[in-house]
């Protein structure tokens, strides 16, 4: 067997600064916070950290919209705060990812502040600029050179007065694309990335970088979206230069370093028959991708904002199809939460410790990389909002006063920001449950969840049985057992409502994995030869495994194995 890369036995924790540990008392946090709390993510056991954007940036969508890529926004510290975190996290024997987020700049950046200026501006290519539609004139309704439909609601396009033309924008309108096509654009990104690897960073997560090529005729898409707005997905998804834009940014900016990088390519949208394109290591592309599939399955046919639940059997579904997909050629990786996605335990789960621990061995026991979201290692769970005053994210409070305007029930779409919006996982990481929740001295930039003061790290710490404890142990599992980095998998009870169950093996070592996602006993037959297992991991004593037969309480979780 071919040795398998570093990152096959790896776990990374993303942070996401902004919530994770404030150490100036402006509410924000910042980089000496998560320099301070580095113990917390080495007790953990984790390999790596991915820090969510630090770089200089009006903040419209915090920080995925950057006016400098080489400089760190003040409300996070300094270029020597980073510096320090960066020897800290090293010196402690883990590695540091960084968000790069070059779809798009802030529509503050030098780049675009020029390319606005002027038709004549040479960096007028760097960004799509297109005239009115015919025969409209600029401004008038249904002016936007293409119908598409942005992420944030609206149009994708914005009239800039200075020269009668629009602007591309799949995000905020503070957010325009970057213009992949002209080399100089890329050449410049390139440059940017060596710059941060010279300072000794260990890879990038590359946000949306499936959009980076766009059909350059632009075309409208499908009229599905809200107000007579269309669906672009088919012009700017994984488009046509894609696969070579990704190999000449391995090229030209990984090409002769040595070191242990990690890239993972944010896609949404991506099929598991382009995920093994994207991720063959032949190809030389990235080296794994953050998928969509199994985040939308509880989706309605109004999208996000419009859920129903999940089906159980669409999630094994899902997710055992990304397994068998990426067996032999390629890599997953593993996620149930980041910053944009509700919290798990409130979303699959029931908001209970059993629930966290389950979902938690589930995810963690695939074949893949598993992703820990900040909070997620403590069962954080989606947030009270009273009312749209207590968010804070562009995504809901733009859908908030769209949908509004076009007539929903206020309240309604309160119900759903609730169940599905983006601020439930950036409520600020509870560490103790004293003020702020440990968090801030001063007042947080949005509201600490007020279950902090019984779901927080400090009295987690000190119980075994706690979510904390649960996640280390599975992060060690991974580590010492080369069964669950790369060992095979195989679904088994596909067609059970409410357990997910599946086997890995490596040669001769078998696991058996067994979960209860459901608040109600179950009990399923297991082949007899599991009968001889040992246990070696459980999320509660209330199991029971006989010969043939396993009853398992509400939530209950097992790892089994026989060698
Ligand atoms: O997100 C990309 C994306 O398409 C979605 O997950 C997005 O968050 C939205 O919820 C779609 O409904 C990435 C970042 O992770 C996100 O935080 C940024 O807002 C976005 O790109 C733009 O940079």
């Amino acid at each position: 067997r071919p040795t398998a890369p570093w990152w096959t036995s790896a776990v990374v924790y993303q942070v996401y600064p902004r919530s994770f540990a404030d150490s100036t008392g402006d509410g924000i946090g910042d980089l000496v916070g998560i320099t301070s709390r580095l113990d917390h993510l080495q007790r953990l056991g984790v390999d790596v950290v991915w820090l969510s954007p630090i770089y200089l940036s009006p903040q419209a969508d915090n920080g995925y919209d950057i006016s400098d890529y080489q400089a760190v926004d003040p409300v996070f510290g300094t270029l020597e705060d980073f510096d320090r975190l960066l020897a800290q996290v090293h010196e402690r024997g883990m590695r540091l990812v960084m968000d790069l987020v070059v779809n798009h700049t802030s529509d503050e950046h030098p780049w675009f502040v020029e390319s606005r200026s002027g038709k004549d501006n040479p960096k007028r290519d760097w960004y799509w600029w297109r005239p009115a539609r015919e025969p409209f004139t600029a401004g008038e309704p249904g002016a936007e050179p293409t119908n598409w439909e942005s992420f944030f609601s609206g149009p994708t396009w914005t009239l800039d007065e200075t020269t009668g033309e629009y602007y591309l924008h799949l995000f905020d309108r503070k957010q325009p694309d970057l213009n992949w096509e002209n080399p100089e654009v890329r050449a410049a990104v390139h440059e940017m990335m060596r710059w941060w690897l010279d300072r000794g960073v260990d890879g990038f997560r590359m946000d949306v970088i499936n959009f980076i090529s766009k059909h350059p005729e632009l075309r409208d898409g499908p009229t599905t979206g809200t107000g007579g707005l269309g669906n672009g997905f088919a012009q700017f998804a994984t488009g046509p230069r894609v696969h070579e834009f990704l190999q000449e940014m391995r090229r030209e900016v990984f090409a002769g370093r040595t070191g242990n990088f990690l890239t993972v390519g944010e896609m949404p949208g991506v099929t598991w028959e382009d995920a093994r394109l994207f991720t063959d290591p032949a190809r030389g592309e990235v080296d794994m991708v953050f998928q969509f599939e199994h985040v939308s399955l509880d989706h309605g046919p109004g999208g996000k904002f419009d859920p129903k639940p999940l089906d159980l059997r669409d999630l094994k579904a899902s997710l055992g199809r990304w397994q068998t997909a990426l067996g032999e050629t390629g890599w997953n990786s593993l996620y149930w939460n980041n910053h944009d996605q509700p919290r798990v335990v409130s979303r699959f789960g029931d908001g209970s410790r059993e629930s966290a621990t389950a979902l938690a061995t589930v995810l963690h026991l695939h074949r893949g990389t598993p992703y820990v979201y900040q909070g997620e290692e403590l069962g954080m769970t989606n947030a009270p909002f009273a009312g749209v005053d207590d968010l804070r994210d562009v995504e809901s409070l733009n859908h908030f006063h769209r949908a509004v305007e076009a007539g929903q029930d206020p309240e309604a779409v309160l119900t759903a920001l609730r169940a599905m919006g983006r601020d439930n996982a950036r409520t600020p990481v509870q560490w103790t449950a004293d003020h702020e929740a440990g968090f801030t001295d001063g007042t947080p930039w949005i509201a600490v969840n007020p279950n902090h003061t019984w779901l927080n790290a400090a009295a987690q710490y000190d119980d075994p049985h706690s979510v904390f404890h649960h996640y280390r142990r599975l992060i060690e599992l991974r580590h010492t057992r080369p069964v669950v980095a790369v060992g095979d998998f195989t679904m088994l009870l596909a067609d059970h409502p409410h357990v997910y169950a599946f086997e890995r093996r490596l040669d001769d070592v078998r696991l058996l994995v067994v979960a209860n996602l459901h608040g109600t006993e179950q009990t399923v037959d297991l082949a007899p030869e599991w009968a001889g297992a040992t246990a070696v991991l459980s999320n509660t004593a209330g199991h029971d495994v006989d010969a043939s037969r396993a009853i398992l309480q509400p939530w209950a979780a097992l790892v089994l194995e026989l060698t």
